[in-house]
């Protein structure tokens, strides 16, 4: 009898133990911090006019963003050129499953609030204008920084403005990095 009461409290423990284990990881946007990095945008280059990189050259580390294993992070972008621009990060805004971006006025007045449950293609700003995007990633990133956290992500920042024309932003020099850390 007592030998069984034993074998019972010791399979408790035992599945108990499994239990622990298996439980998730906790991954909860609501208590992650989100990191933020701001870059620049200028006529025509990403983060300072250093870093312009016609085709050709090699593409600059234009920021590198930390946090990024809690699965939010935060990018500020502003417009401090004469034209209009707009922003595409190759393979982390399809990787986004849900975007908030805000956009700013010149004066600082809030001037549009977008929510996306899908990627996000693209962020257009005017001159003047800057934009608050804050990127929701996907789970594939986020088991990607769990598994290994001295990974280094870079992706792509480019504009898409006069594409395939001869106006072209990128070929003129809006092309870089940015890099994700956990
Ligand atoms: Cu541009």
């Amino acid at each position: 009898m007592l030998t069984k009461r034993i074998a019972v409290g010791l399979l408790i423990a035992l599945v108990a133990g499994l239990l622990s284990v298996t439980l998730p990881n906790g991954i909860s946007s609501d208590a992650a911090q989100a990191s933020t990095a701001t870059i620049k945008l200028g006529d025509f280059w990403f983060g300072a006019a250093t870093n312009q990189a016609p085709v050709g050259q090699p593409e600059p580390n234009i920021a590198t963003i930390s946090g990024a294993a809690t699965g939010e992070i935060t990018l500020v972008f502003e417009n401090v050129g004469q034209v209009e621009h707009e922003v595409m990060v190759l393979g982390l805004f399809p990787a986004t499953t849900e975007a908030v971006i805000k956009s700013f006025d010149a004066s600082g007045n809030e001037v549009s609030k977008i929510e996306t449950v899908s990627s996000l293609r693209e962020v257009e700003l005017q001159p003047g204008m800057r934009a608050e995007v804050t990127l929701v990633l996907d789970e594939s990133i986020i088991r990607s920084f769990q598994d290994d956290p001295n990974l280094e992500l870079k992706f792509e920042i480019a504009c898409q403005v006069g594409h395939g024309t001869g106006g072209d932003h990128y070929k003129a020099g809006m092309r870089g990095f940015i890099t994700l850390k956990a």
